[in-house]
C-alpha cells in the first residue's frame, strides 16, 4: 500500500471514528419539560439563527470582496474616511437587531420572575453538602442527601445508573400547579438546578431568592448544585418528582402524620431508661456495623467508643461528630439519616454504655439545638 493510500486510511478513520464514538453526543441545549424551559430553547434557537445569518452576510461579503476584488486582478483600494452614511448604517442596523432579539428575551424573563399567583410554596435550603426541603404551608419538611454509595465514587464498584444524581429523599411536587421555590443557604452559597424546568438559581445566605416552575409531564427530574467554590458541591443532586395531584395528596399526607409522629418524639419529656432503650437498638441497626456491639470497634479502622475520650468528653463534640460526621472517613453525618429522638438516644447510651458511665443524657431538643444552631 502507498504511503497517500495509507495518509487517505488513516484520515478517513479519523474522520468516521469520532461520529461513531459520539453518535449520542446532543451538542444541543435540552428543550426541557416546563414552558419556561421551552421559551429559553426557543429564544435559544431564534438567537443562534440570527447570529447564523449575520455570521455569513458579514464573512460573504468579506470573503468575496477579498476574493473578486484582489490586488492580482488589478484592483486598487479606494483611499476615503469618515463616510457618514456608512456609519449610521453600521450603527442602526445592529442596534436594530439588538431591539429585535431583546423583545422576546425580556418576555421570557419577565415571566421567569413573575412567582405570584404560586399553589404551593417549598423553602430550598442548601447545607454542606445537602438540600432541605421545607413544604411551608403544610408545615413539614427533609434533608435531601445523595445515595450513591463510595465505592460506586472510588471506582470499587460500578457506576450505577444514576450515578451522584440520587438521593434518599425527593422532593416530590404536582403536576399542573405553579410551585414557588424560595431558595436560601444555611453555610456557604449554593445554586440550585434543574436543566429540564429551565430554573437555576443561587442560594444565599441571608438572603431569599425565588424562582417558580410548573411541570405538565410526570417523572422524576434530576439536576446537580451548580456552585463552583467548595469542596463538596458536586455531591448534593436534586431529584424532582413531578406526580398526579392525588398522588402528591396522599404523599403530603404521609409526610405529615411522619412530621407530627417525629415533633412529639421530639418534645415529649424523656427519661434516662426510655433514651438507653431506644439508643440500644439505634446503636444495633445503625452503628454496630462498625463500631461492634461492645463498643471495642475494630480499631485501627473503626475507633472503639467505649472509654473514648470523645464520647466521654463534653456533649458538644460526640454531637459534633455523630450529626456532621468526620468528612473523608466512613464516619457519615448522621444528622440527616436519623431522628432527633434516634440520635438523642443512640448518643445517650454511649455516654453511659459499656462502663462509659458519664452519667449524661442528651434530649432531642439539645440535638434540634444543635442541629439548628
Ligand atoms: C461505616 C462505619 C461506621 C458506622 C456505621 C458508624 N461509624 Fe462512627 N466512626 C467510624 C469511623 C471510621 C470513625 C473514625 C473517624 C475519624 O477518623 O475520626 C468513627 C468515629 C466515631 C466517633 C468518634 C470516636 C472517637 O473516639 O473519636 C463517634 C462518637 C462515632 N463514630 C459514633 C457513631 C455512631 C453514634 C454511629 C451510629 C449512629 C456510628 N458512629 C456509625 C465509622 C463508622
Ligand atoms: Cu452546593
Amino acid at each position: 500500500m502507498g504511503v497517500h493510500a495509507k495518509q487517505a486510511g488513516a484520515v478517513a478513520a479519523g474522520l468516521t471514528i469520532p461520529t461513531l464514538v459520539l453518535a449520542d453526543w446532543g451538542i444541543n441545549m435540552p428543550a426541557g419539560v416546563t414552558a419556561t424551559s421551552n421559551d429559553i430553547y426557543g429564544l435559544h434557537m431564534t438567537i443562534l439563527w440570527i447570529c447564523i445569518a449575520i455570521g455569513a452576510v458579514v464573512f460573504g461579503v468579506m470573503f468575496w470582496s477579498i476574493f473578486a476584488h484582489r490586488k492580482s486582478k488589478g484592483h486598487k483600494p479606494a483611499h476615503f474616511h469618515e463616510h457618514p452614511l456608512v456609519e449610521v448604517v453600521w450603527t442602526v442596523i445592529p442596534l436594530l437587531i439588538l431591539v429585535i432579539m431583546a423583545i422576546p428575551a425580556t418576555a421570557t424573563l419577565v415571566d421567569m420572575y413573575d412567582t405570584t399567583e404560586s399553589d404551593i410554596d417549598i423553602k430550598v435550603t442548601g447545607y454542606q453538602w445537602k438540600w432541605h426541603y421545607d413544604y411551608i404551608d403544610e408545615e413539614f419538611g427533609f434533608f435531601s442527601a445523595l445515595t450513591t454509595p463510595r465505592d460506586q465514587i472510588y471506582n470499587r464498584t460500578a457506576k450505577g445508573e444514576h450515578y451522584l444524581l440520587e438521593v434518599d429523599n425527593e422532593m416530590v411536587i404536582p403536576v399542573g400547579k405553579k410551585v414557588r421555590l424560595l431558595l436560601t443557604a444555611n453555610d456557604v452559597i449554593h445554586s440550585w438546578w434543574v436543566p429540564e424546568f429551565g430554573v437555576k438559581k443561587d442560594a444565599i445566605p441571608g438572603f431569599i431568592n425565588e424562582a417558580w416552575t410548573r411541570v405538565d409531564v410526570p417523572g422524576v427530574y434530576r439536576g446537580q448544585c451548580t456552585e463552583l467554590c467548595g469542596k463538596d458541591h458536586a455531591f448534593m443532586p436534586i431529584v424532582v418528582r413531578a406526580v398526579p395531584e392525588a398522588e402528591y395528596l396522599a404523599w403530603v399526607d404521609e409526610q405529615k402524620a411522619a412530621a407530627e409522629t417525629e415533633r412529639e418524639l421530639t418534645q415529649k419529656d424523656w427519661t434516662m431508661a426510655e433514651l438507653m432503650e431506644r439508643g440500644e437498638g439505634v446503636y444495633a441497626r445503625a452503628c454496630a456495623a462498625c463500631h461492634q456491639a461492645d463498643g471495642s470497634g475494630l480499631p485501627p479502622a473503626f475507633p472503639a467508643l467505649k472509654a473514648s475520650a470523645l464520647v466521654t468528653g463534653p456533649a458538644d463534640g460526640h454531637l459534633e461528630v455523630v450529626v456532621n460526621g468526620v468528612s473523608g472517613t466512613a464516619m457519615q453525618a448522621f444528622g440527616g439519616q436519623l431522628s432527633e429522638a434516634d440520635l438523642a438516644a443512640v448518643i445517650t447510651y454511649e455516654r453511659n454504655a459499656w462502663g462509659n458511665n458519664t452519667g449524661d443524657m442528651v434530649t432531642p431538643k439539645q440535638v434540634f439545638d444543635f442541629k439548628n444552631q
